[in-house]
């Protein structure tokens, strides 16, 4: 398959089945990107354990490897890839989403975005030609254009000007990474470019951008601007809104979301690629995913509790340790905690897109949105 190559295998109503070409393997659709922002699963997590996981494909991100230990450094060792040892596809968010929630003293013009980095106060200067040197440095199979991410609700005549300029942007971001994949010596010289939709909470500006950033006719679309202070309600109404304007045979990614319902809920309405930080920052705090419901595990009740997380699960946690055993690690301040209660998590996430892909295969992905949708993101 030629790489950026989507397939579409089935649908079920909006829902799609597909896989997608990659220069270091094949994506299965629907599927969740595990995050790794500084090229490590926060929770002693390493690329072996990742493929042992389920983790189809890895996200890292451009600003924190830009600000350490620097993308020339991770250049010289090879690429991220051969730096962290993830030999499976990998996409770098563009730093568009982390200068706006990190960064500090940020100011936006046409060229870019100057700001302070939040470790250390430096001045930096990001634009989309930066971005795309930067992610070309790190050598990802799929770079993220630079993007503005404004927080919702946000006034109508910002949002259109920041649309306008994200497009402007898009553009420059082609035109550089097109520039860069043609150099003799570039890490990844397959590395495609994913757009990424705008549009705060404005039907119409949503369906505009959309519209304008489909003509560049990209290998892949994101839905970037959810989940930044909007109801969930109002997240699903703009999925339904704006997916039907995105082209059908690239594949769709929903920027940062979320729970396993967010998750049920945007394939339903043609979403193909997540990711979220919640399955690691959850288990760190002992919040576990279960097809029952969120479980905490500090619960005094599980203090005897001999049963692992989830009867059935087939994580590397669930296979040998229990409930008693992983809350007294938590409670203890054991890291060892951290790294057992993430795999649980991710394991269920990866396992959960597994369980989607097999339902829309078989044409029960209605029935298992109806059985799991709202219980698996319930505390229990
Ligand atoms: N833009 C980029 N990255 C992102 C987002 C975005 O809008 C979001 C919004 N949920 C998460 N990550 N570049
Ligand atoms: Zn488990």
């Amino acid at each position: 398959m030629k790489i950026g190559t989507f397939n579409l295998l089935k649908t079920e109503g909006y829902a799609r089945r597909g896989e997608f070409c990659t220069a270091h393997g094949v994506v299965q659709t629907p599927v969740f990107q595990n995050v790794g922002t500084a090229g490590a699963i926060k929770g002693a997590v390493d690329a072996f354990d990742l493929k042992a996981l389920g983790c189809q494909i890895e996200l890292s991100n451009t600003y924190h490897l830009h600000v350490r230990p620097g993308d020339q450094i991770v250049r010289q060792m090879g690429g991220l890839h051969r730096f962290m040892r993830w030999d499976g596809p990998m996409l770098t968010d563009s730093g568009g989403f982390q200068v706006f929630s990190l960064a500090t003293l940020r100011k936006i013009k046409e060229e870019g975005v100057t700001f302070h980095s939040h470790v250390d106060g430096r001045r930096i200067f990001m634009g989309p030609e930066e971005s795309m040197r930067i992610q070309s440095n790190l050598g990802s199979d799929i770079a993220m254009a630079f993007d503005e991410c404004i927080e919702n609700p946000a006034p109508r005549e910002y949002v259109k000007d920041s649309i306008d300029r994200t497009t402007r942007w898009l553009r420059r971001c082609k035109a550089e990474l097109t520039r860069l994949n043609s150099l003799p010596d570039t890490v990844n010289p397959q590395q495609m470019l994913f757009g990424i939709n705008q549009g705060g909470t404005y039907d119409d500006l949503r369906i505009e951008h959309m519209q304008a950033i489909a003509e560049l006719d990209l290998p892949g679309y994101a839905i970037g601007g959810l989940a930044v202070g909007e109801s969930t309600e109002v997240m699903y109404h703009i999925l339904d809104v704006v997916l039907p304007h995105a082209p059908e045979n690239k594949p769709r990614y929903l920027m940062g979301v979320g729970t396993p319902s967010n998750i049920i809920e945007g394939v339903a309405r043609g979403v193909d690629f997540f990711d979220c930080v919640m399955p690691t920052r959850n288990a760190r705090h002992g919040h576990l995913f279960t097809h029952n419901g969120i479980l905490n595990i500090m619960n005094a009740k599980y203090q005897t509790d001999d049963r692992p997380i989830e009867e059935g699960c087939g994580c590397p946690t669930c296979q040998r340790f229990s409930r008693a055993y992983l809350r007294h690690l938590l409670k203890s301040g054991e890291m060892l905690s951290q790294r057992l209660l993430v795999m649980h998590n991710l394991w269920f996430y990866n396992h959960l897109m597994q369980e989607i892909r097999d339902a829309l295969e078989q044409g029960t992905f209605a029935a298992f949105r109806a059985e799991y949708s709202e219980k698996m993101s319930k505390r229990i």
